[in-house]
């Protein structure tokens, strides 16, 4: 077995027991280049185990949760139909370990994109948007890590709840998304807010990003994939027994509970 093996098979036994592991690349070091082989991986592993791809996720893509992690590049990450939660449902709190939730917005693609084609463009396949929730679950200890550590560890993507989705892109062009406001809610209390704006200035270059890292990375974006943009906000930790709102102006809101130890 390969260290690139070696340490997704680590990774993957990490996300499936719930058990924290020490950052990698203190132990091994490795390049941004191998930290998304490692990525790749980690989500064959799930796909052997039947999982499948649903989309791709952008990570610090706001710079204030770029802050908040002590990082500033843009990164990319898989999401799966084993992490897609129903707006309304119930996640069980002891499948994570730390898990912190944050107010997204989702696009979806009505078309195939080539992202290697230079005239393809992710936002004129886009045919919905709505209002999500991402749960982010570092399979780090105390959610540490380096830009190549998190992406090797699939950008800490655990779960997603998707609400309503909204017509959207160049079929529906009047829905001005750049500046919605945006709250996270903790059992109807606020906890964080701010606005679709704080994605990369605005929401749409999300898009462009998606097409460059889809490129660069080896992502492909065939019809009905989802693309979370990042973060709205600043994440915030969960426990038990919570259940966590995210509300997008125009768009509506989404949630999601935790359960508890019983
Ligand atoms: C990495 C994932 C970041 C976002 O929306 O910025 C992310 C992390 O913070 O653990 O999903
Ligand atoms: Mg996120």
């Amino acid at each position: 077995m390969t260290d690139l093996d070696r340490i997704a098979h680590l990774l993957d036994t990490a996300a499936r027991t719930a058990e924290s592991v020490p950052q990698v690349s203190l132990e091994t070091p490795f390049t941004l280049d191998e930290a998304y082989d490692i990525q790749h991986r980690v989500v064959q592993l799930r796909v052997d185990r039947q999982d499948v791809v649903t989309g791709v996720k952008l990570g610090f893509t706001n710079p204030a949760k770029a802050a908040q992690m002590g990082l500033s590049d843009v990164i990319v990450g898989q999401i799966t139909s084993d992490m897609a939660v129903a707006d309304g449902g119930i996640l069980d709190r002891e499948r994570f370990i730390h898990v912190r939730a944050e107010p997204e917005l989702a696009f979806r693609l009505g078309v195939n994109v080539n992202p290697a084609d230079p005239r393809s463009s992710v936002y004129d396949a886009v045919d919905a948007v709505a209002p999500a929730i991402e749960f982010i679950d570092s399979r780090y200890r105390n959610f540490k890590f380096t830009l190549e550590d998190v992406v090797a560890d699939n950008t800490s993507a655990s779960a997603y709840t998707v609400g309503q989705w909204v017509p959207f892109g160049p079929r529906a062009p009047h829905l001005d998304i750049s500046n919605c406001g945006v709250t996270l809610e903790l059992d109807g209390h606020v906890v964080e807010s701010g606005s679709t704006a704080a994605i990369l200035g605005n929401p749409l270059r999300a898009l462009d990003a998606t097409k460059r890292m889809a490129a660069a990375y080896g992502f492909a974006l065939p019809a009905g994939t989802i693309i979370l943009a990042g973060a709205a906000t600043i994440a915030t930790a969960v426990g038990e027994h919570t259940t966590v709102t995210a509300r997008v102006s125009k768009l509506g809101t989404v949630s999601a509970r935790f359960s508890g130890g019983e």
